[in-house]
């Protein structure tokens, strides 16, 4: 990707019809109010947005990442090895999928991050859990949509980086069963659920994520064993939905997977939409079809054109009725703060430090971003905080596009935020209410894939990551520019 100095995104502001963007052209902390936690008798907030890098620089904080990782990988060992996820509070542990039924969800999240950070032990540590007890013959449902981007993911990354062909075969095990949710159906999108052992389908009523977040862990594995039926499957789900745009180029988020008719009348860049955009621009840069990139562009346009919504000089992106192009929502999921690294990586520099410098203004005000919020006011329509990663994601994909300096400083106050208030006993767990700072007991997989790796990646110089040639997942899973 191209390098681009602060100048010439300037310019690129005009350009772009956003120069009136108070927090674009200055790319400035944006104003603060003292993060409420303070308040409630937590832990001070680290301060503001721009946080130059300490004595050390930043390879001195992409150590203090590596050793945090260690830490948290040897408590989840010690206490949870092979369960699904670690309860940091507590020591103990729960299952993801199937209750009573661990499937190492946490050991396969984090395989390709303990890579990438030279962590070598405990990476051969977690392979030889997978290789002695991870099986897929299970009789119960899973979600096709977690257990594609989580499982059959963590594996492909995991082979990626190691080649261990042992770890494609269960990557390609796993596929196999989660394919018939595809073609047990009448269109072609999957259905929600798929038991792995009997090939049951169940819940048709599905959304645009769980129909179209499939094209990078099926086409790699295609691509790795030569065979197509998976690419085609992740391909066909996507144009069925595309098909039946409306006529101001919006998908209603809520989809029938037997009939492939609209269950609702709503656009959204959020959850549950949120992933099948950013696998049309992926599916184009991972395997240049050129039918996805105009799918992408098509839908961008019409995101673009209704959705816009800017308010006090910030950028944000509206829930609208999709047959009308009519406002429906000023609120915002967090999750939806992954969309301005999307934006850089496809070439919209502008807009993605826009919508990014939107969403700082947030973490100015709460430290912690809460899971939703609306956005005319920024106060929080949900308090919470699931360990998300979408803002650290955002940071580092601009960074590789720009190599602005602020968005490593943003991460950094994300890293330092993390660690303040969510590090505890024995790993690092949600918030139930950002503005008090309380806890709740829990670690969620994507923690080990994705944030530890971004802030990683963007504090260090990976020897092991090719800075100019990769494909992170929309789990943070590494397909692409691995240096074994
Ligand atoms: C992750 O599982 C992925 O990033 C997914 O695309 C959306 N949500 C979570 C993290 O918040």
């Amino acid at each position: 990707m191209r390098d681009l100095p602060r100048r010439s995104v300037l310019g690129l502001l005009g350009a772009a019809g956003l120069a009136g963007v108070p927090g674009v052209a200055a790319a400035q902390p944006s104003p603060s109010a003292p993060p409420p936690g303070a308040e409630a008798g937590a832990a001070p907030s680290v301060g503001a947005t721009a946080l130059a890098p300490p004595p050390g620089g930043w390879r001195r904080v992409a150590e203090d990442v590596r050793n945090e990782t260690r830490w948290a990988w040897r408590s989840y060992v010690e206490r949870a090895f092979g369960h699904d996820q670690i309860k940091p509070v507590s020591g103990g542990h729960e299952e993801f999928f199937v209750p009573g039924h661990p499937m190492g969800l946490t050991v396969v999240e984090a395989l390709d991050t303990l890579w990438l950070m030279e962590l070598d032990a405990e990476f051969a540590e977690g392979v030889r859990w997978v290789k002695a007890n991870l099986s897929f013959d299970v009789d119960a449902p899973f979600q096709v949509f977690e257990t594609n981007i989580r499982m059959l993911g963590g594996l492909l990354s995991a082979y990626h980086v190691s080649g261990d062909s042992a770890l494609l075969n269960l990557a390609r095990d796993l596929a196999d069963r989660l394919l018939v949710a595809f073609t047990k159906s009448p269109t072609g999108i999957p259905y929600r659920y798929v038991n792995l052992r009997t090939g049951a389908v169940s819940s048709p009523e599905t959304n645009l994520a769980e129909t179209g977040t499939y094209i990078t862990e099926f086409g790699s594995l295609s691509k790795w064993t030569g065979d197509r039926k998976y690419y085609n499957a992740a391909k066909k789900a996507f144009k069925v939905t595309f098909d039946k745009r409306t006529a101001y180029d919006l998908l209603p988020w809520d989809v029938h997977a037997e009939t492939g008719a609209w269950r609702n009348r709503y656009a959204t860049i959020g959850p549950p939409a949120d992933s099948y955009y950013e696998y049309l621009w992926d599916g184009w840069h991972l395997f240049g079809d050129r039918d996805l990139k105009r799918w992408w562009d098509i839908l961008l346009r019409g995101i673009l054109r209704n959705q816009t919504d800017i308010v006090g000089g910030r950028l944000w992106f509206a829930q609208v009725d999709a047959f009308t192009g009519r406002r429906d929502s000023r609120t915002q999921s967090e999750l939806a703060a992954f969309f301005g690294g999307l934006l850089a990586e496809s070439g919209d520099i502008a807009r993605g430090r826009a919508y990014h410098d939107s969403w700082t203004a947030v973490q100015d005000r709460y430290g912690v971003l809460p899971e939703g919020i609306n956005y005319t006011s920024l106060r929080p329509t949900s308090v919470g905080n699931q360990l998300r990663p979408e803002y650290a994601d955002g940071a580092f994909f601009l960074w590789l596009a720009t190599r602005d300096e602020v968005y490593r400083e943003r991460a950094y106050r994300h890293y330092l935020e993390m660690k303040r208030t969510s590090k505890t006993n024995y790993g690092y767990t949600i918030l139930t209410d950002v503005t008090t700072g309380a806890k709740g007991d829990f670690c969620p997989g994507y923690w080990w894939s994705e944030q530890l790796k971004y802030y990683w990646l963007i504090f260090g110089d990976a020897r092991r990551f090719d800075y100019t040639s990769h494909y992170l997942s929309t789990e943070g899973n590494i397909f692409l520019g691995a240096r074994r």
